[in-house]
């Protein structure tokens, strides 16, 4: 009996600032209705879905930033999307800043049953950017002022979705894509599916040389591709994207299968439902021959890879006459 699962990105187009939790949640329910005529059974939204990408706002006092943050989830913000999703029995991904009863802040992914219960979560651990204000950047990119590293790892759950039975689930969030170990951590617990959204500045804001713009896509695209082959994993890569008070994220959202090959992608900068029919036996082909890790993984070459955490430079050779 082929494991068949239909997935989707729910790509969103812009939060302004000024946008309250209202009007991210209708038209991510929209999307659910979208979702459910096209016959998805799981939907991934973007990181940080509820509101703008704030952390490209300055807050002196890291309190003014609480307005941005989930103290619990779900809420009454959100209960029209949790409402959605049990009518149409739609299981879904979605990113939000989380603060806890501690008074922690994190970027946080939970994954959610029709029934609203949440099977799992994760917590960013790549956080990109700066801590303080930085005056010489065009924009300001301050995850790591206002979160902190993720502490869950990068889990792995098995979890019935919709018809397919049990599906080995994985998250992970935008910047984390761009490593690879984020990816073969998932690969090492036979992850099948990796949802994860982003929210990518569509040019350097660091200030720091040139990178063309064009390369903010293919450097999307290639994380997850590869990511995807070398793990014999599905991805569902979903963009918040467009322009936010004046500042352009990427779309490009993209379901890409275990070969690495882009399944559908999003083609617009707005909210836009991109659909995939997922074979999952796919991910055993790539997990038995080009990338069965126990029989052609060697750890004991790999130690600098958890040894060292900055890179150093390589001995000198000289020829000696
Ligand atoms: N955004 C970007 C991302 O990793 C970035 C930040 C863009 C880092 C381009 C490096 C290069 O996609 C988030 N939110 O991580």
């Amino acid at each position: 009996m082929p494991r068949r699962l239909t997935v989707a990105a729910a790509q969103l187009g812009p939060i302004q600032k000024s946008d309250g939790r209202e009007v991210a949640v209708q038209r991510m329910v929209r999307l659910l209705e979208w979702a459910h005529t096209r016959g998805a059974e799981l939907v991934v939204f973007p990181e940080l879905a509820l509101t703008t990408f704030f952390p490209r706002w300055y807050h002196e006092d890291i309190r003014e930033a609480d307005r941005w943050f989930e103290t619990e989830m779900p809420n009454p913000a959100v209960a029209p999307l949790f409402e959605a999703a049990r009518r149409y029995g739609i299981a879904f991904h979605l990113g939000y800043a989380e603060k806890t009863p501690e008074g922690r802040r994190f970027n946080t992914a939970a994954f959610f049953a029709p029934s609203g219960e949440m099977v799992f979560k994760y917590r960013k651990i790549h956080l990109p950017g700066h801590r303080d204000y930085d005056p010489v950047r065009k924009v300001q990119h301050l995850e790591k002022r206002y979160f902190e590293v993720g502490d869950l790892g990068f889990p792995v759950v098995r979890a019935p979705v919709g018809s397919a039975g049990p599906v080995n689930l994985g998250m992970m969030i935008c910047n984390d894509r761009r490593w690879p170990e984020a990816w073969r951590v998932l690969g090492l617990q036979q992850v099948e599916l990796v949802m994860l959204g982003y929210n990518t500045p569509s040019m350097n804001s660091e200030n720091k040389g040139f990178e063309a713009h064009h390369l903010r896509v293919l450097h999307s695209h290639l994380s997850v591709q590869a990511g995807c082959y070398q793990n014999a994993t599905f991805g569902v890569a979903t963009a918040k994207a467009g322009v936010e008070d004046g500042h352009e994220l990427i779309g490009h959202s993209v379901i890409v299968n275990p070969q690495g090959e882009i399944m559908a992608q999003a083609t617009t900068w707005d909210d836009e439902l991109i659909v995939a029919d997922c074979d999952l036996d796919l991910c055993a082909f790539g997990r038995r021959t080009v990338f069965d890790f126990a029989r052609h993984r060697r750890p004991e070459a790999y130690t600098r890879i958890t040894a060292q955490t900055g890179s150093v430079p390589p001995p000198e050779w000289t020829p000696s006459r």
